[in-house]
């Protein structure tokens, strides 16, 4: 695997309840890191109300989101920061589309779900939505600085 040491490029990642109910997890985390990505950032919550509904801020006034609150304060979420070159467009592409029928095989959402309201992940939409959303889910000292070493032993 190519570890990109020099583009520190981060994106956030969220895992929903239902990929946690259906234990895809690994099979998740594991498309991002064979990839070449790593993983700076990492736990598992029950968000709040306030925390979702601040994530999807800008969908308030949209006739889904009270569904889509309560869908993801239903169970525990995985919360992720991913870093490597291009991370955000890149994990973009390999989520697939918003509506898993419209998605390519290969990608996640293509691959794992069919259903809009049950499309399994989230991934930050710009580097800017990124910062923010990162900032939301997570302190500072939850993230590393992760340095790839030269790899005589790893
Ligand atoms: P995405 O960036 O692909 O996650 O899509 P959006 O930010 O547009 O939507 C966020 C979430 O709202 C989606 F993951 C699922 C939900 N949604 C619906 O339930 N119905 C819709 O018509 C659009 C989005």
């Amino acid at each position: 695997t190519t570890l990109n040491a020099d583009s520190k490029e981060r994106t956030y990642i969220m895992l929903k309840p239902d990929a946690v109910n259906r234990r895809l997890i690994g099979e998740i985390l594991s498309r991002f890191e064979k990839r070449g990505y790593n993983v700076v950032g990492l736990k598992v919550l029950t968000p709040s109300r306030e925390l979702a509904e601040a994530h999807y801020a800008e969908h308030k006034e949209r006739p889904f989101f009270k569904g889509l609150v309560d869908f993801l304060t239903s169970g525990p979420v995985v919360a992720i920061v991913i870093e490597g070159d291009n991370a955000v467009a890149t994990a973009r592409t390999m989520i697939g589309v918003t509506k898993p029928q419209a998605s390519a095989p290969g990608t996640i959402r293509g691959d794992l779900s069919i259903d809009v309201g049950r499309n399994i992940i989230h991934g930050s939409d710009s580097v800017e939505s990124a910062r923010r959303e990162i900032g939301l889910w997570f302190r500072p000292v939850e993230i590393v600085d992760f340095k790839p070493v030269d790899h005589a032993w790893v």
